[in-house]
């Protein structure tokens, strides 16, 4: 069983064509660099916890990654490159415009045979590739996907050793929700759990803290930020400066599960804001991580100036 974080990744598989992947965001980062880009590491979406080493089984949780996808578009607009590491089917930035789920419904088959956009989605569809195409032709944006709680934390590891050599210009953005209990491997059966053994027992072990190597040995110079998630607003924000107190870190982001589209706080050592949307914000249609970024683009360029003196 593991009980530090060096066990846990060494006790815990690397995930599918993880050495390419590594290559790939050591690739980005040094072209960053090259490019004096500030880069930020985007996480989002749940991770799984698998019940049996064969999967048929997981846990889950509630989480889509909107607050990753929309995030990763205001950071991008604002001229940081982004690592978006993501749960492989969580919420995608730019697609999220397009109006279908479905592709197959934005399309038709003109008379000559040809696959087209159909005319009431064009404008729309013109508007998001124009955008992506951008930001894909200047390398500025690399998806890197996960799905257990275990691949999450073995690319969580090698995105923050990759963007070590950034220093402060880096920024870790951790919004992804991640699975604080699991099964070890010693402990979980090969095989599909029978249900002719009765009423299932579960009993999972904590999963170590991963903030403190990050912190600490992984990104030193880098600037943090994590999310906070409770349903007792009670508990919120004491919680909040108890990470920040624990982890040293820069920036903690506070939200409650049910408003949490609406408003935040953003914690700090020092102060705490209270970040929201109006009502004429919300018939605007204005998403809140607008608000989240920019507060934390001001906060990190002070943390660059201030390192920098
Ligand atoms: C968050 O708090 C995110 O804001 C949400 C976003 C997961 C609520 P959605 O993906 O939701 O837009 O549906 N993320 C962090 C959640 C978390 O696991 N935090 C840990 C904790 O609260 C600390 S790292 O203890």
């Amino acid at each position: 069983m593991a009980t530090t974080w060096k066990d846990f990744l060494d006790q815990t598989e690397k995930p599918d064509k993880f050495d390419e992947k590594s290559k790939e965001i050591i690739e980005f980062v040094n072209f960053q660099l090259r490019s004096k880009r500030h880069i930020v590491l985007v996480t989002s979406g749940g991770t799984t916890v698998p019940l049996e080493s064969k999967t048929v089984r997981f846990l889950d949780n509630f989480s889509v990654g909107s607050r990753g996808a929309l995030s990763t578009e205001y950071f991008l607009k604002r001229g940081y490159a982004v690592i978006f590491l993501t749960r492989n089917r969580g919420l995608r930035p730019f697609l999220r415009h397009v109006p279908k789920t479905n592709i197959l419904d934005l399309l038709t088959i003109t008379d000559s045979k040809d696959v087209k956009v159909k005319p009431e989605y064009e404008q729309k569809i013109l508007q998001v590739l124009q955008t992506y195409q951008e930001i894909k032709n200047e390398n500025l944006l690399l998806t890197v996907e996960f799905q257990t709680l275990s691949d999450y934390l073995q690319l969580l590891k090698a995105c923050s050793v990759a963007l070590q050599p950034a220093g402060n210009q880096a920024v870790l953005y951790l919004a992804a929700a991640v699975s604080d209990f699991y099964i070890p491997k010693d402990l979980m059966p090969e095989h599909k759990i029978q249900s002719s053994g009765g009423p299932l027992k579960l009993s999972l072990q904590l999963v170590p803290k991963m903030l403190e190597p990050l912190v600490k040995e992984w990104v030193p110079d880098a600037f943090v930020v994590s999310f906070k998630l409770e349903t007792d607003k009670d508990l919120l924000i004491s919680k909040a400066l108890q990470a920040i107190d624990k982890y040293q870190h820069q920036i903690v982001i506070a939200n409650l599960l049910e408003t949490r589209k609406k408003e935040i706080f953003v914690v700090t050592k020092e102060t705490q804001d209270h970040v929201s949307l109006s009502d004429a914000d919300i018939k605007n249609g204005k998403e809140i991580e607008e608000l989240i970024i920019d507060c934390l683009v001001e906060h990190h360029h002070q943390f660059c100036s201030v390192e920098n003196v």
